[in-house]
């Protein structure tokens, strides 16, 4: 799919991750206007888990996999989070005029040992055929090894970004960019590219997310780098970044480069 953009939203933008369930209704808002105005340009949006599906997955230790009885309780209420939040970002894009469709991920793929090994992708493709945006998410998803895990959303876009060929593929953060932080003087400077050897130097910030943060991001966005396609990093908090980097417009942010 040639004209393909993959746009993963992170947990982060779309909700407050300081305060548990808060969710930014008006910044997915903003966001779906941008994404409104990217059409005719053939799309598929995954979102993070933010403050609803890191907290309980973190608290019952959902990617370790199934360890424990109580976990069995975590695990529902994780995907019931999941649910929640994917409708209301689906609510926010029809609110602003998008023909979106959610399709949480745990009814998508199966893992095994974290990793994908079965898609489930045929309401997928038919709603991309009939030209709707599908709209899935981070998620607790069954494994054949550990049972149950968490599969991030950034794998999810990079999986959905080589498997279908997409041309491009934008990860919108709540920072401009990736930093080059001094271990000397603490100075940041972002980094309008990023090749994987500069990559593997630099400092990242310890990650609260059960998935891992940006260097997980990152470090698994090199794959869809090596197969061809153009990755950047934007910040999806600054009105106008999402649409330019899904238009493939000059933005400020991080370009993946070999
Ligand atoms: O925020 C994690 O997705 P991510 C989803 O994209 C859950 O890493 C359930 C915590």
């Amino acid at each position: 799919m040639s004209g393909l953009v993959v746009l993963k939203i992170g947990g982060s933008v779309i909700t407050d991750k300081s305060k548990p369930f808060t969710y930014r209704e008006e910044t997915v808002k903003r966001i779906g206007t941008e994404v409104f105005r990217c059409w005719p340009t053939s799309l598929i949006i995954i979102h993070g888990g933010g403050s609803f599906g890191h907290p309980i997955a973190k608290q019952y230790e959902i990617s370790k996999g199934y360890k424990e009885l109580r976990q069995l309780e975590g695990f529902v209420k994780t995907m019931q989070a999941m649910r929640e939040l994917n409708s209301l970002v689906v609510k926010s894009l029809v609110d602003a005029g998008i023909g979106a469709v959610g399709m949480p991920a745990s009814l998508l793929f199966v893992t095994r040992n974290g990793v994908i090994e079965t898609a489930l992708l045929d309401t997928l493709f038919a709603a991309l055929d009939l030209g709707v945006i599908p709209v899935t998410c981070g998620d607790v998803v069954f494994d054949r090894e550990k049972k149950f895990t968490v599969l991030s959303g950034d794998n999810i876009a990079v999986y959905l970004a080589r498997r279908l060929r997409a041309k491009r593929l934008v990860f919108a953060i709540d920072v401009d960019g990736v930093y080059e932080i001094s271990r000397e003087t603490g100075d940041k400077k972002l980094l309008e590219e990023l090749d994987r050897r500069k990559h593997s130097t630099l400092l990242y910030q310890e990650a609260d997310d059960v998935t891992g943060g940006l260097f997980n991001k990152v470090d698994e966005a090199f794959n869809a780098v090596n197969d061809g396609i153009e990755v950047l990093i934007v910040n999806g908090l600054v009105e106008g970044r999402v649409e330019a980097a899904v238009k493939g417009k000059p933005v400020k942010g991080t370009k993946l480069v070999k």
